[in-house]
């Protein structure tokens, strides 16, 4: 069915002209890696592409090859066919939605388990590492070369996807694409220099005010932590360079799940990460968000005290129940 599905965006994507790629809000290094390396490969091939990144991509993937050609919005005219890469439901495209719908022919590319499908052909595969090893067989199957730029792209979204090859999606299938990429011309010390090494100041401190908040529950099962507006405010930092402080917390023995509220312009946005089998996408999606069963997120419209009550509240209940599927 995904071989079907894959051969059928191959067929579109070889005859069109125009194209329009899109990350999801919030970019990670997956949707990032995955669009910029369809697209490098479909302008080698002639085509049309525009990229569209509706957030600021952060500061540490501005290396990405390719990424200097990110448009904020989607550019006017007719697409022949759009492709949504790693996109968790349609909310996920935030303002660039209604531009990635109206091309000809609407693609979904990724790996969530999502219910809120907006595509005309789906390549959804829950059991990919990354969409970016989807996007590594697509290019295949278009017969496209990987470029040492295409390569290092696709290395990104397989590296962040799997927390360096750490996580349960580490497979020995990711392990041989990334050994390919790196045959490619990805160079995977330079990328995870890139990646995890140039944090900015201000990304530190708040890590230290965020752990300095750090506290405990369900035995040691359960911790969390909280940056608020003042933190933000202390530190000069940004929501986005708030990414990977929960590894810390969920990098504590024992912690089957982390969670990592931060307030920002007024609401509460939590991280979720667990250990199976709780499944804190569960969690996330009581709050109107979702994700992965070990990565989730949700926003609360709440003060940070009743936000960090819920959340907690329906963590717990979800520590409880017995063996949650994945
Ligand atoms: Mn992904």
């Amino acid at each position: 069915m995904i071989a079907d599905a894959m051969v059928a965006v191959a067929d579109a994507l070889r005859a069109a002209e125009r194209v329009l790629l899109a990350c999801h809000i919030n970019p990670d290094g997956d949707t990032m890696g995955s669009a910029l390396a369809l697209g490098l490969a479909l302008r080698a091939a002639g085509k049309d592409v525009a990229i569209v990144c509706p957030d600021e991509p952060p500061r540490a993937y501005r290396f990405m090859p390719g990424s200097e050609t990110f448009l904020r919005a989607v550019p006017s005219g007719t697409f022949d066919v759009s492709v949504a890469l790693d996109c968790d439901g349609f909310h996920r495209l935030g303002p660039a939605g209604p531009g990635v719908r109206s091309a000809a022919r609407v693609i979904e590319i990724d790996h969530h388990s999502g219910e809120d499908r907006f595509g005309d052909v789906l390549v959804v595969d829950r059991k990919a590492a990354a969409t970016g090893d989807l996007v590594f067989t697509l290019l295949k199957l278009l017969g496209q070369p990987l470029t040492p730029d295409i390569a290092t792209n696709l290395y990104v979204a397989l590296l962040t996807d799997t927390g360096s090859f750490r996580f349960a999606n580490t497979t020995a299938r990711s392990l041989r694409i990334a050994a390919e990429l790196v045959d490619c011309g990805a160079d995977a010390a330079r990328i995870a220099e890139h990646v995890y090494e140039t944090r900015s100041f201000a990304a530190v401190a708040m890590l230290g005010r965020a752990l300095a908040s750090l506290k405990r529950g369900e035995k040691g099962a359960l911790v969390w932590a909280r940056l608020t507006a003042r933190d933000f405010l202390g530190t000069g930092g940004s929501d986005a360079e708030t990414e990977g402080i929960i590894n810390h917390l969920r990098s504590i023995e024992g912690v089957k799940v982390a969670l990592l509220f931060r307030q920002v312009d007024g609401r509460i946005r939590v991280s979720l990460r667990g250990r199976a089998p709780v499944n804190v996408a569960a969690v996330a999606r009581a709050f109107g968000g979702g994700g992965h069963h070990q990565a989730a997120g949700c926003t609360l419209d709440l003060p940070m005290a009743q936000a960090e009550r819920a959340v907690l509240a329906e963590t717990r209940k979800a520590l409880k129940r017995p063996r949650t599927a994945g």
